[in-house]
């Protein structure tokens, strides 16, 4: 017996102790399921420069074939979200890319439409003051939906660049009214099957403004669109010390938190492995996620991670991502409720904060692995990952193919 199977014997005995039933634990964390960003595998940096990987993906196939590699060690990973002006096709065709992920084992997520990269979008995309810059952008938007459509995804992921960078440059309250027309568009075009999911983010590319700054905007446009209409939160999108839990719970309570683009920051929209640098605050989200699915809410929710790895091999950094999630996932599933909402009800503070503080400290490992061994997979992907030499095979097999240079996230 492996020191870690012992110590889950041990779990298993103390989670039975208190009532819990571990097979639902274990279930609940053979149905997460995160998508994998086709934009992180690649070489990714900031707008200083870029480190290149050799090896690193530069087409929609090569990125398919690094997240099956991913899939292949963490098991809960068989989707892969797209960006698509990263990645066109040679031909405009789409349904062969949903093939050829079908064939890898893996189906095609969200589709992100690009609405930044263009010399037209020096003063934004649906709320350029400019009409046929606006126009332009509603036309990409009808054919993201036809590339969705094909590839046989129903989830368009929407962050708009938008803003200014100077008080004056435009009327805030115009820009308003053309995002809403320009949202309305994209979402009239969308299929009754598709959900669109609006992002937000405080500043950047904008410095003065920026059109869809933070949650309220984001759920005010989504509400006026219709209920197909939801919140994406990026975790790097936000000013210092926002309670991002909080937002989560506001939003799962309306029935509008629609996806999660995962990460981690520390100053700004650093794009850092997820659970990297606050774990705390990673699993605090998820314990107001698994308490909104235990009281019964509807809890139908896209999860993404969107990162930028510039120093850490791409591969390796999603991995570790994936089971920084999966922990902080577990360790809310492991949350005592009952004694919690005991403690809130006696208004016993200390008790209460005993009761998350005490499942976040608790050793997942243990548990985890057994899910992965039941899973099929090995016990410790990143092991399994390294000593596959997946990083060597591709280094030569895409010598020469060129590079890519992505900005940052
Ligand atoms: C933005 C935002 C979007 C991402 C782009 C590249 O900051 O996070 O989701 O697609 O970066
Ligand atoms: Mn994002
Ligand atoms: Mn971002």
């Amino acid at each position: 017996m492996a020191r870690w199977e012992k110590q889950y014997v041990l779990l298993e005995e103390s989670l039975r102790e208190r009532g819990e039933n571990p097979e639902r634990v274990k279930a609940a964390l053979k149905k997460q399921v995160i998508e994998l960003p086709s934009w992180a595998v690649g070489n990714s940096g900031t707008r200083y420069g870029t480190f290149r990987s050799d090896g690193a993906a530069v087409t929609i196939w090569d990125k398919i074939d690094d997240c099956a590699e991913i899939q292949r060690v963490v098991g809960v990973c068989p989707v892969m979200a797209s960006h698509v002006l990263w990645d066109v096709t040679d031909d405009g065709r789409y349904a062969p890319v949903r093939e050829y992920a079908a064939g890898k084992g893996l189906a095609i997520g969200t589709v992100h439409p690009n609405t930044f990269m263009g010399q037209q979008f020096r003063y934004g995309s649906i709320c350029s003051p400019r009409a046929e810059v606006r126009a332009g952008t509603v036309a990409h938007f009808r054919d993201c939906v036809r590339i969705a459509r094909e590839m046989g995804s129903r989830v368009i992921g929407m962050w708009l660049a938008d803003g200014t960078n100077y008080a004056g440059q435009d009327s805030l309250r115009e820009r308003k009214h053309r995002l809403l027309e320009g949202l309305q568009a994209l979402y009239g075009a969308m299929d009754p099957g598709m959900t669109l999911l609006l992002e937000y983010k405080p500043f950047e590319p904008g410095f003065y403004s920026t059109d869809v700054q933070d949650w309220g905007m984001s759920l005010l446009t989504c509400t006026k669109l219709g209920p197909r209409a939801k919140v994406l939160v990026d975790l790097g999108h936000h000013l210092q010390g926002v309670n991002i839990e909080q937002i989560i719970a506001i939003l799962l309570d309306e029935g509008r938190l629609g996806g999660f683009h995962l990460n981690n920051r520390k100053y700004a929209d650093d794009d850092l492995m997820a659970g990297s640098t606050n774990p705390y605050e990673l699993f605090l989200i998820y314990n107001e996620l698994v308490d909104a699915a235990q009281a019964g809410l509807p809890v139908d929710i896209v999860y993404m991670l969107d990162q930028s790895h510039n120093i850490e091999p791409s591969l390796e950094g999603i991995i570790q991502s994936v089971l920084n999630t999966q922990k902080a996932y577990a360790k809310a599933l492991l949350v005592d409720r009952a004694a919690l909402r005991k403690a809130q009800a006696d208004t016993d503070v200390v008790l209460a904060n005993r009761a998350l503080m005490s499942a976040f400290e608790q050793d997942v490992e243990p548990l985890l692995a057994q899910v992965r061994v039941e899973l099929g997979r090995d016990p410790d992907p990143l092991a399994a990952y390294r000593r596959g030499g997946y990083a060597a095979k591709i280094a030569s097999a895409r010598k020469g193919q060129g590079i890519n240079t992505l900005g940052g996230g």
